[in-house]
């Protein structure tokens, strides 16, 4: 049955596609590739997904995607997900995936795009579904790593909507990409960086003010500055929310305390997304379903969030116009 948090269409915004690899298409991968895992099975994939903290989860996810190596293996990760992103009314889908973690391991960069794209010229004909990619660059690397990559990106650049900033933020602040940030803008990208997810709420003021970004990933610890949640408002900054990594990753205790209605109370263009849902526990609309529940909000708070998602879109005015 559809529910209400399937059925309303929303627009996914923060998802990391290398965050969908599922237990199962790991272990399948692992044989089809011959690449060693450290698991037996899918139970103990599963089993080792606890996690204290975001870099104890970034250990385990960059070691799964070691499993991914080829063309097909990047298609099949992205098909599988537009398949669940449609069944929970997603219709318009701007995903991150982080060209480093696959470079570094000798995965030419246009392996990973062409793979990727192909899943997202099918995701449009058999879904009817918009999908755009961004590029993110991984933060505990240098900044010359991310030029170099932003290099490889070149024959591709036209087709991607824009650039992210991932990976381990305490002691990566934004101002390290302060430089490619600004290439990367040159070049008609859009921006967007993880910012207070884990990172104090001096780092989401550097996001705005010295890398100029479009769109804020995570922001929670905005909260604790009464002064930031005002010039977000103010710019109607969207910032991009997820409530089941929240939880994983322990920056909330429980769902029963995810600020989202707060937030929202605050007069932040707040949204709901998924991060990466095959280690946190569930896809877009069990996000919206289980934060609604755990925080009781209203159906119009609901719809709020999820019309939200469009307005932070990097959508045209015309198809915006499509989506509201
Ligand atoms: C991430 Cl939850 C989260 N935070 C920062 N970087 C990431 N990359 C993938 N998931
Ligand atoms: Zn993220």
């Amino acid at each position: 049955m559809t529910d209400f948090h399937a059925a309303i269409p929303k627009a996914e915004l923060h998802l990391h596609i290398e965050g969908t690899l599922e237990p199962e298409m790991m272990v399948a991968l692992a044989a089809r590739n011959r690449v060693a895992i450290p698991f037996a099975s899918v139970e103990e994939v599963r089993a080792a997904y606890r996690f204290t903290d975001l870099q104890s989860f970034l250990d385990i996810y960059y070691a799964g995607a070691e499993v991914l190596r080829t063309e097909e293996d990047f298609h099949d990760l992205a098909a599988a997900y537009f398949d669940r992103a449609a069944a929970d009314g997603v219709v318009h889908a701007e995903i991150f995936f982080d060209p480093q973690t696959h470079t570094h391991r000798g995965i030419p960069f246009d392996t990973v795009a062409r793979g990727l794209f192909a899943a997202v010229e099918g995701a449009q004909a058999k879904h009817g579904m918009t999908v755009e990619i961004i590029m993110s660059y991984l933060r505990h690397l240098d900044e010359d790593d991310a030029f170099a990559t932003l290099k490889l990106a070149e024959p591709w650049l036209d087709r991607f909507v824009g650039v992210g900033l991932d990976s381990s933020e305490v002691g990566n602040p934004p101002a390290k990409f302060a430089r490619v940030f600004a290439a990367s803008r040159e070049r008609g990208l859009k921006l967007c960086a993880h910012a207070g997810e884990e990172g104090p709420p001096a780092y989401i003021h550097e996001a705005l003010d010295v890398l100029k970004v479009d769109r804020i990933d995570h922001g929670n610890r905005a909260m604790e500055d009464p002064a930031l949640v005002a010039r977000l408002a103010r710019a109607a900054m969207t910032l991009t929310v997820c409530p089941l990594s929240n939880v994983a990753l322990r920056n909330v205790d429980t769902l029963a305390d995810h600020p989202i209605d707060r937030m929202l109370d605050a007069g932040l263009r707040a949204t709901i997304h998924s991060d990466d849902p095959a280690y946190f526990g569930g896809y877009i609309a069990e996000n919206f379903r289980s934060v609604a529940a755990a925080r009781n909000l209203s159906r119009a708070q609901v719809v709020t969030l999820a019309r939200n998602s469009f307005l932070g879109a990097f959508l045209t005015d015309a198809t915006l116009a499509g989506h509201l």
